[in-house]
């Protein structure tokens, strides 16, 4: 027996549906198979919503009305920027809730109790804020906020996929990340792009005390291929529904890679680095086995611990199937062809 306790914390999709496999978990929602079948977005029985929405909102849905700001008075008077109709989304499916976007967030940094991260992200200080590209490339260089507004802004409605099974379908505002990129001339030697999260210590209580968290390697850090930040779709991301991101969900800057699982798509970055031999990222080198660096959406690979065949849609938990690349294969496919 070892007397070494893990220091991971276990992450389920929720505890009822883990370990489940796709029929228990249809059966278990109450919910027809020719629905699902059909892709369909259904209704859920109304105990199970009710639950799910006193989960999100913690019973109280007056007080998270009051969302913290983001962001100066200027940059604040450019947005919303207008609506791209290029990358409609998958299965047409309807917007997520805004404030259910706001507050149901994964954020480690602060704490693993999704409900919780927008209010202890108040006081995230992330004015001013600079993002420092550097690496295999010609001009190595900072960029402030006001310069990632000068990059052809847009807004992107997407799915966004968390590994732990809930979905939802945002509309992002960003830039193509290439367009970043192109600005510090990479080398051919950068093959990978790592990304660098921003640490607090005065307000990130997941860094400095949560025991399940404290030890991981922060920053937070993740990994991309070359031609993955370069894909069209892989956004630099400034904004969601019309206004710059809230903190919780990674002002003032992230990136969003939607066919990858959602902890490829990190929060509140500062350094960029163009490199030429595969980085690890912070999930892989706590779990290898549950969290390899490629980890795109997929329906046909289970995770080690649950199935990923479908997915719930927050607030209420509306089970649909999990596409594969969640829905994007038309634009990110070709990466992953065998030759
Ligand atoms: N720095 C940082 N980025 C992160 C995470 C995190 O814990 N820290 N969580 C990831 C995960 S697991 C998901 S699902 C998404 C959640 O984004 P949202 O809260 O905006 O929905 O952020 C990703 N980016
Ligand atoms: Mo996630």
């Amino acid at each position: 027996m070892s007397s070494v306790r893990p220091r991971l914390p276990k992450v389920e999709p929720t505890p009822e549906s883990a370990y489940l496999n796709r029929r228990q978990l249809i059966k278990q929602w109450g919910l027809g198979t020719a629905l699902i079948g059909a892709g369909a977005v259904t209704g859920i029985t109304p105990a199970a919503d009710a639950q799910l929405l006193d989960d999100l909102f913690g019973g109280n849905v007056a007080k998270v009305a009051k969302l913290p700001g983001v962001s100066r008075e200027e940059i604040l008077k450019l947005y919303p920027f207008k609506r791209s109709d290029k990358y409609p989304l998958p299965g047409g499916a309807f917007l997520t809730d805004k404030m259910a976007a706001f507050t149901y967030n994964n954020f480690y940094e602060f704490t693993q109790d999704k409900r919780r991260v927008w209010k202890l992200a108040k006081d995230f200080d992330v004015d001013p804020w600079t993002v420092e590209i550097t690496g295999e490339c010609l001009k190595p260089q900072k960029f402030d906020i006001d310069a990632l507004h000068k990059l052809d802004l847009e807004e992107r409605t997407y799915r966004h996929r968390c590994v732990e099974a809930w979905a939802m379908d945002v509309p992002w505002t960003g830039f193509p990340l290439h367009k970043l990129l192109a600005k510090v001339e990479p080398k051919a030697s950068a093959k990978y792009v790592r990304f660098f999260s921003a640490v607090d210590k005065k307000v990130m209580v997941g860094v400095t005390k949560d025991p399940s968290t404290r030890h991981f390697p922060w920053p937070f850090f993740e990994g991309l291929t070359m031609p993955e930040a370069m894909n069209e779709l892989c956004l630099g991301c400034t904004g969601l529904y019309g206004q710059p991101l809230t903190r919780q969900n990674g002002a003032p800057f992230r990136i969003v890679t939607p066919w990858k699982y959602g902890y490829k798509s990190p929060k509140s970055i500062v350094k960029i680095e163009l490199v030429e031999k595969k980085p690890t990222t912070l999930w892989e080198t706590l779990q290898p086995t549950e969290f390899p660096f490629e980890s795109n959406v997929n329906p046909a690979v289970p995770h080690p611990r649950w199935s990923q065949a479908a997915e719930r849609v927050i607030p209420n938990g509306a089970l649909r199937e999990t596409l594969y690349l969640n829905g994007y294969a038309e634009w990110v496919g070709h990466l992953y062809k065998k030759a």
